[in-house]
């Protein structure tokens, strides 16, 4: 007689499994479709009708290179469907994939009631033999203590004997999504080595590299990864501070110490925006009992007061050329969290806004890729948003800002321009030539 286990296996080895994805976000619409593509039938389940209407006409709700083009495929093909009904999908499914958001609360502390909502739902119809597979980040501890435990008691099924688990993170870099999550390498932690096993046979059918751990190490490393990179960026940024203030130019520093085979620092900016960075520290350290050196926690404070330095140096700028702020025009370009996207989650341009709103200045905003408002008006144009300004803030490396036509950009300014760049991509030495107050983060700026 062929144990659950082992029909589960045939059924995910021989292509055939049906597969259950439950939330159609920035990971788990591309999951599905990845999944739709390597020929499992997938039903990709929202609450949200406008994306479940979207998928199903082939299209994707949101922008994310390659994303379209595969959902218009499988969708076409009958491999994809989307739906809000998740009777349907767990009555047929042997493998579910959990992927929901799991924010941080007003108090930074991880609200996972979404997460826990999907678990009761998926506990309370689980048959025998399915595969649980979560993908949503959490705070370590939560798979073995909460999402174990729940889905046992709701459907009376036993882990790894009667159904299967595991955490399995991702490293979707937004914008890159599609090579991303067929590339890896991805964290594969079962709760058992049945579970690890169905997990990592069906990773594989659309990951290039898995690798093969235990749940908790999982947990932690996907927060830990994502520290780490906030440490680093709160590390830059207080070289850039430094280096305000001590006549050396941050962009030189970091190019140099670089140099050593054993040191990558990265980019200072005007903050770190994202839902995850800005989230996943504090999961990390969420059960942990650090005091008051606790790193993560500082460098998340460190990334977050970047927006407020770059309010200061605009109004810095200003003064230098005797304009007071309240009285100014602002013109913010790049509304969201990076350059390539068109997500604005998290971006630190909405701190800068509103504390340039907050000093009686008045704002524009414009990003080619969003039209988001983040409480400003936005222009519709790069022209329009610029003419007349008395300071231009460029808060992303967009291959536009990147173009800016320096001189262009001095004729339609008011006298003195002003300029931020927070990234600096733009010719400093043009700029002075041409008349500009140029400020740019981690640069000797206006002092003495
Ligand atoms: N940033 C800097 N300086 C840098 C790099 C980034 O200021 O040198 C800023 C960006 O402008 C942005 C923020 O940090 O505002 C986050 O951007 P990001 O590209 O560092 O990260 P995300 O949030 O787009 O994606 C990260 C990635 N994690 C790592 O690189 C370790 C991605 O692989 C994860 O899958 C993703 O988080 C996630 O979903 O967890």
């Amino acid at each position: 007689m062929t144990s659950a286990f082992e029909a589960t296996r045939k059924r995910i080895r021989d292509g055939n499994a049906r597969v259950a994805v439950i939330g159609a976000g920035y990971v788990g619409l591309p999951t599905a479709a990845l999944l739709a593509e390597a020929g499992f039938k997938v039903d990709v389940v929202d609450i949200n009708e406008d994306i479940v209407r979207t998928v199903n006409s082939g299209k994707s709700p949101f922008t994310e290179p390659g994303l379209a083009d595969i959902i218009r495929k499988v969708a076409r093909t009958g491999r994809l469907k989307a739906t809000s009904d998740l009777d349907g999908p767990m009555t047929d499914s042997d493998v579910v994939v959990i992927s929901v958001q799991t924010p941080i609360g007003p108090e930074k502390r991880p609200d996972l009631a979404v997460l826990d909502r999907v678990v009761t739902s998926v506990g309370e119809r689980l048959r025998k033999g399915v595969l649980v597979q979560v993908v949503s980040t959490v705070p370590p501890g939560t798979i073995t203590k909460k999402v174990g435990p729940k889905i046992e008691k709701l459907s009376g099924l036993r882990s790894e004997a009667d159904f299967f688990l595991a955490y399995t993170p991702e490293r979707i870099a937004p914008g890159n999504a599609i090579a991303d999550l067929r590339k890896g390498p991805r964290l594969v932690g079962g709760v058992g080595p049945r579970s690890a096993e169905l997990a990592a046979i069906f990773t594989r059918t659309v990951c290039g590299e898995v690798v093969e751990c235990d749940v908790r190490s999982a947990e932690i490393s996907k927060t830990a990864e994502n520290s780490f990179r906030d440490v680093n960026i709160a590390f830059a940024n207080q070289l850039a501070l430094i280096c305000e203030r001590s006549g050396a130019d941050v962009s030189e520093v970091i190019r140099l110490a670089n140099t050593h085979p054993r040191v990558n620092i990265l980019d200072p900016g005007p903050g770190v925006g994202g839902p995850c960075l800005t989230k996943d520290p504090y999961f990390l350290v969420s059960g942990a009992s650090l005091g008051k050196f606790n790193i993560p926690k500082i460098a998340r404070n460190v990334n977050d007061s970047m927006p407020g330095h770059v309010v200061e140096l605009a109004t810095k700028a200003l003064g230098s050329v005797g304009k007071d702020m309240g009285k100014s025009r602002i013109a913010v370009l790049g509304t969201t969290y990076k350059s390539g996207i068109d997500d604005t989650r998290e971006s630190p341009a909405r701190p800068v806004v509103e504390g340039i709103a907050a000093l009686g200045a008045a704002v524009v905003t414009y990003d080619p890729d969003s039209g988001t408002t983040l409480g400003a008006k936005v222009a519709p144009s790069l022209e329009k948003a610029v003419s007349g300004s008395d300071c231009v803030i460029v808060m992303t490396d967009n291959k536009v800002f990147r173009k800016l036509d320096l001189r262009k950009l001095a004729g339609s300014m008011r006298k003195d321009p002003c300029i931020v760049d927070c990234r600096r991509i733009l010719d400093q030495k043009k700029a002075a030539r041409l008349g500009f107050v140029y400020v740019g983060i981690g640069r000797d700026n206006l002092e003495g």
